[in-house]
């Protein structure tokens, strides 16, 4: 199989593709996109006009697949190894893709709201939005609170498609709206994420260039 991952290394969508591919160990090779460069921006525009990153190629296929999501679920359907992040039962299968909605949809982008709003000049800054995006993870933490039991993974005992997207979503969050002591499991659940190999690989990875996530 020749893969091949178009990412940045600070992207919480590509994080979510990373955990899965370090998951299952399949190869393959990473291909950095540096938005900053012109000419490295408009090349990959011409593979993906909407420039959105994660991007899969499976050269075997000679397939780009987009979306995150799908980039699992297509490494679900054609790598062995892979097939556990998406269980075979149908009603499981329909929880664990709510739940990777839920995270990607009430988490990850009221996060990415407040992050992008942290990279604007003073001048273009939207307090309203993000007022808006910070009531709306306080919403987000509370059902993931309640929906998370003591120990095992955010649908069941196996580790899916639903802990790849929860894990970059809570570890963001987390940086620019802390998780209180009043969201225990969910403190608990990010912890047991971050220790997890695929994850802790992840994050290692992407240490180097954490100085350009704004802090505040
Ligand atoms: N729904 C997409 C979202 C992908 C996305 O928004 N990626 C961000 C990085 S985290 C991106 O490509 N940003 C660059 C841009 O929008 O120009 C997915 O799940 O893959």
């Amino acid at each position: 199989m020749a893969l091949t991952l178009y990412y940045h290394p600070l992207s919480s969508y590509c994080w979510k593709a990373l955990i899965a591919l370090y998951e299952a160990e399949i190869p393959f090779a990473k291909r950095l996109v540096d938005l900053q460069d012109p000419e490295d921006h408009a090349a990959f525009r011409e593979i993906t006009p909407l420039g959105k990153f994660p991007l899969l190629h499976d050269a075997d296929r000679d397939r780009y697949i987009p979306e995150s999501s799908i980039v699992i679920e297509h490494l679900a359907l054609t790598v062995p190894g892979a097939a556990r992040l998406m269980p075979t039962a149908a009603a499981q299968a329909l929880d664990v893709r709510a739940k990777d909605r839920f995270f990607d949809l009430y988490v990850m982008e009221p996060m990415a709201k407040i992050v992008e709003d942290r990279l604007r000049p003073e001048t273009e800054r939207d307090p309203r939005g993000v007022a808006a995006a910070r009531a709306r993870l306080d919403t987000a933490y509370g059902i993931v609170e309640h929906s998370l039991r003591e120990t095992g993974w955010a649908v069941g005992d196996d580790f899916t498609l639903a802990d790849c997207a929860a894990a970059p979503a809570l570890f963001y969050a987390n940086e620019v709206q802390p998780l209180s002591p009043a969201l225990p499991r969910t403190r608990a659940y990010l912890e047991r994420l971050r220790a997890r190999p695929s994850f802790a690989r992840v994050l290692r990875e992407a240490e180097p260039y954490m100085t350009l996530f704004p802090r505040s």
